[in-house]
């Protein structure tokens, strides 16, 4: 490592003083203006990883659904997982360090990981449509190229066709080419030809509205609508030529205010979905012929997947199992849907995607979803390896099954979730089943629940287990939840501190949406009372 070097460069990438950095559940995440420090080391960081792993490691500049000025960066692994945990301490040590203690900070992550230095590195990059993004992805290669790494800039990039490239890189290209028209064919091929399968034809089936959050989700859906001419028709909303990143659109806003987005005309019972600022959540919804508006969120997303899924399987009449993996978020009534319906098992992780992805991996096909539309399906070699199999044999039912399975492998981003991906998969579904948008919603109904946020001094003093539905800290805390969710009926509440937000968050569900704004309410004032509330006390309402 050239010293020398590094700190002529990392002065001109200084550090603001008075503020701690924590790489969280999505990497490093605030105020644009404080990232500049930040970006240059993990360009450093990223070289060091790829030298370990002798691979392609992938950084991807965005805030996701978080507001236009905010923007953050996290570190994608060789086969496009998110950083390993060890790592994400190296990170927010990296982040923290004064100037001085680089050296000494960079010399202990190599020794501590055995890190060759003489081995070669290759970083790729992506980033956001924010206003801020080009300027902070230039710190990351600033980053890169002092510590001797090699990198393609791939521009503006959703996360999750980061994450493709990345995987695609370190596979020989197995999983596909890695350039956007790699991503782009591999996609549309698989679609189509699922799309041809499928009976139903009629525009009122090809035809999508999709609120695009103002964010790269347009940019990429538009230039990938000529590869879907066959199968599906996109009519794009909220796609930046007028209004702001994530502000009153996008799956964060729909999925949390539970109503349609700005800027959008929805006519009654026309499928429609929204994607968040760098498209890999997606949430579907529509208004029925009253106006009622209907959210269909990662739960049910998750259920229309995995029963299709299961129904696949069932005809290829393999001994492979399908779980679905959620959070604690997840609606109660998908848990019991699934569970005591469909018959499928459920588990329930800590919140953030690598939890999920990580369990998922257990079963022959895991399906992950967090509730507010992010998530993925996975899929054993033991599946890919039949599915291979069996779709060149005969054209019987076996044979047909397997085909769309491995069209359907092909499709999802295995690499991460993915809108665009998880979009095409849903759509092929309702198509194959000829499914309405209605009959979907309609296997089973939500619990009318609310989530709320709670300023407190130190969102530390709350800590929680089980899977984060109950609190070990504060001392009382647990107790007065229990006592408040006992006055409704068929009620849960819990309590966490956000790993991107500097809030506490109050989950709760009831019989009814009055009850369930009554809970989340009383919940938060118990936060507010026992784990140091600041500012004005909760107030009643939304
Ligand atoms: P936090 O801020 O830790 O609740 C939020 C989402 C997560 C995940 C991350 C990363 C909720 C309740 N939380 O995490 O599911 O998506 O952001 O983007 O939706
Ligand atoms: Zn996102």
């Amino acid at each position: 490592m050239d010293f020398g070097a590094i700190t002529k460069h990392s002065v001109l990438h200084a550090k603001p003083s008075g503020l701690l950095f924590q790489y969280g559940t999505a990497g490093f995440r605030m105020k644009a203006e404080h990232l500049d420090h930040i970006m240059f080391r993990m360009g450093l960081l990223a070289v060091l990883r790829s030298k370990q792993t002798k691979s392609t490691i992938g950084v991807m500049v965005t805030a996701s659904h978080n507001p236009e000025e905010d923007n953050g960066v996290k570190l994608v692994d060789p086969l496009g997982e998110m950083l390993a945990p060890s790592w994400e301490e190296y990170a927010t040590c990296l982040a923290n360090a004064e100037e001085e203690d680089m050296q000494r900070v960079l010399i202990d992550i190599s020794e501590k990981e055995a890190v060759d230095l003489q081995q070669d590195a290759f970083v790729v990059i992506g980033r956001d449509t924010r206003p801020s993004s080009e300027k902070l992805s230039q710190s990351v290669i600033d980053g890169v190229t002092v510590l001797g790494g090699q990198f393609h800039d791939y521009g503006l990039l959703t996360t999750p066709q980061l994450h493709y490239m990345v995987c695609c890189r370190n596979t020989s290209g197995l999983y596909g080419m890695a350039t956007i028209e790699g991503y782009y064919q591999k996609l549309s091929k698989a679609f189509v030809e699922l799309t041809k399968q499928a009976s139903r034809s009629g525009d009122e089936f090809r035809s999508l509205k999709v609120d695009c959050a103002n964010g790269i989700g347009a940019l990429k859906l538009k230039e990938m609508e000529h590869y879907l001419s066959q199968g599906l028709s996109v009519q794009l909303f909220n796609d930046g030529t007028k209004g702001k990143l994530n502000h009153l659109c996008g799956a964060d806003f729909v999925k949390s205010h539970q109503k349609p987005p700005q800027g959008m005309e929805i006519k009654s019972n026309e499928r429609c979905c929204s994607f968040d600022g760098d498209a890999d959540r997606i949430v579907y919804y529509y208004c029925d012929a009253d106006g009622h508006f209907h959210l269909i969120d990662g739960d049910k997303i998750a259920t229309l997947i995995s029963s299709f899924l299961k129904e696949l399987l069932v005809e290829i009449g393999e001994n492979l199992n399908v779980g679905v993996v959620q959070t604690a978020y997840a609606n109660g009534n998908s848990t019991r849907y699934l569970e005591e319906v469909m018959k499928v098992p459920v588990y329930c992780t800590k919140t953030g995607v690598k939890h999920l992805h990580h369990k998922a991996q257990e079963f022959d096909i895991g399906v992950y979803f967090e509730a507010n539309g992010h998530g993925t399906a996975l899929f054993s070699k033991a599946v890919e390896d039949k599915v291979k199999q069996l779709a060149g044999e005969l054209e019987d039912k076996k044979g047909k099954a397997a085909k769309i399975l491995r069209n359907i492998i092909d499709l999802f981003n295995q690499a991460a979730g993915d809108a665009i991906a998880d979009m095409l998969v849903i759509e092929a579904i309702l198509a194959l089943k000829s499914l309405t948008v209605q009959q979907w919603d309609a296997l089973y109904t939500d619990l009318p629940n609310r989530q709320l946020k709670v300023k407190v001094a130190d969102r530390k003093v709350i800590s929680t287990t089980d899977a984060e539905r109950q609190a070990v800290t504060p001392p009382g805390l647990q107790e007065a939840i229990n006592d408040l969710v006992k006055k409704y009926r068929l009620s849960r509440a819990f309590v966490r501190p956000s790993g991107t937000e500097d809030v506490i968050r109050v989950y709760a569900e009831a019989d009814s949406q009055e009850s369930a704004d009554s809970l989340a309410h009383e919940v938060s004032l118990a936060v507010f009372q026992l784990a140091g509330g600041i500012g004005e006390r909760p107030q009643p309402g939304f």
